[in-house]
């Protein structure tokens, strides 16, 4: 194959734009011929993490299932592409560290939007619940958000456009011989 697989890590918070961004993103490889595959919510926490909630310890196994699940994905030669806000610092450090073990390439991603912002969108009406009490440990409200300190990639994803996001990201798996 020519193709090497490696696994791109979006984090951040709810409605920061990862996901728009990693399906963006998706779209560009796959334009490029080069195949690749998004776990997200829709298809890992309704599935495989479908006995998971938000609780430190559950969001905590999610991660874990998730980061050996991109690595499957890579070491198939896929560019794994996880978008999940994973708010755990140490969480995502051990994401990193199962990838080094076995060899494979780990990209962050952190699509940094300030709370406010995220919360001034609140697609999904969460927030507002957030704030009313009715949804618990929501994250930015009332559970933590820990930004990466030196992420491979950080994207003001609320002052920059989809396509520049997208091309920022290509060009640093390009340069770094990743693509
Ligand atoms: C954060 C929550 C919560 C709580 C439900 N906190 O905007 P969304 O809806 O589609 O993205 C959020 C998603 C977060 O799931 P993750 O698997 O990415 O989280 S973690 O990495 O922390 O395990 C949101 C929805 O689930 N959601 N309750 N309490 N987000």
């Amino acid at each position: 194959l020519k193709q090497k697989g490696l696994t791109i890590w979006f984090t951040g918070l709810s409605a920061s734009g990862k996901s728009t961004v990693a399906s963006a993103l998706e779209q560009y490889l796959l334009h490029q011929g080069v195949n690749a595959y998004r776990l997200d919510g829709d298809n890992i926490r309704f599935g495989l993490n479908k006995n998971l909630g938000f609780s430190p310890e559950d969001r905590t196994e999610n991660i874990r299932r998730i980061a050996e699940v991109s690595k499957l994905f890579a070491d198939a030669s896929t560019v794994a592409i996880t978008s999940f806000i994973s708010p755990y610092r140490s969480d995502r450090d051990s994401a990193r560290q199962l990838h080094a073990d076995a060899g494979i390439p780990f990209v962050e991603v952190f699509a940094d939007v300030p709370v406010s912002v995220a919360e001034e969108r609140d697609p999904k009406g969460l927030y507002k619940k957030a704030r009313a009490g009715e949804i618990k440990e929501f994250t930015g409200i009332s559970a933590p958000y820990e930004a990466p300190e030196s992420p491979e990639i950080h994207i003001r994803t609320d002052q920059t456009p989809i396509a520049e996001a997208v091309a920022q990201i290509a060009k640093y798996l390009t340069e770094n011989k990743l693509i």
